[in-house]
């Protein structure tokens, strides 16, 4: 019934922790019956925040998200403590249910970290029964499928970073990712320009609690884009 577009910033891609969350809620009924010309529901639901990740924040990931410890402790902002987990859990239960989380290489990123710093607080089963499904995974499956279909793509090898997808399927440009807002966003209009994309989200999506909390994997295992 919802669909909540989830994107993090974090500190790095080692050890990953969250220093920017944003859950983008979406009712399948604005997704799925939008007009053509429409890129934006009017009805949606925002939790955005800037969270003090109590650890140094690396400088490439500074560089791309803009956030630093400075200005995340000159501005005052809290860790990501109960309150704030308490916040997500009633951000979640206030939408129509069953809700599905996506994310852009969620199963490997986001779904984990998230899993991780809710495990700390809460059980996570208290989020109540949600999916999980990875628009990354999607959207690569679906150009298999019609790469097969057509012998002339079979050498062409796209990208699936956010930003090269965005343009691929929304025929726009995206300025300012890497925030965890905007992320989501984008996210969520890729989805509305290919419907295919929904009916595979609807397919896949699994449960949330399936997902193994992060690890210290190696880079290359996290990051495929
Ligand atoms: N990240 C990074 N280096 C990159 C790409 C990402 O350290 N080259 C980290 C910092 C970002 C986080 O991953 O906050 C999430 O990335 P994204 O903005 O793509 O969601
Ligand atoms: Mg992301
Ligand atoms: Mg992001």
């Amino acid at each position: 019934q919802t669909y909540i577009f989830l994107d993090l910033e974090t500190t790095g891609l080692v050890n990953p922790q969250i220093t920017e969350f944003c859950m983008l809620a979406v009712h399948a009924n604005s997704l799925k019956c939008a007009p053509a010309n429409i890129k934006t529901p009017r009805v949606t639901d925002k939790l955005v925040a800037v969270v003090d990740p109590l650890t140094q924040i690396q400088q490439r990931a500074s560089e791309i998200t803009g956030l630093t410890n400075r200005s995340i402790e000159n501005n005052h902002k809290l860790p990501f403590d109960s309150e704030f987990c308490f916040a997500i859990k009633h951000f979640i239960c206030r939408q129509s249910g069953p809700v599905c989380l996506v994310s852009h290489n969620g199963d490997k990123f986001d779904f984990p970290i998230f899993r991780n710093s809710i495990e700390k607080l809460i059980d996570p089963s208290h989020l109540g029964q949600i999916f999980c499904a990875d628009t990354l995974v999607g959207l690569k499956q679906l150009n298999q499928k019609e790469k097969g279909s057509n012998f002339n793509n079979q050498r062409f090898k796209p990208s699936f970073k956010l930003l090269d997808v965005y343009t691929r399927c929304c025929g726009d440009l995206m300025f300012n990712w890497h925030s965890a807002e905007n992320d989501s966003f984008a996210l969520m209009q890729i989805t509305m320009c290919k419907p295919e994309l929904l009916i595979w989200l609807d397919q896949n999506k699994v449960l949330f609690t399936h997902n193994q909390p992060m690890y210290l994997k190696h880079v290359d295992e996290i990051r495929e884009v």
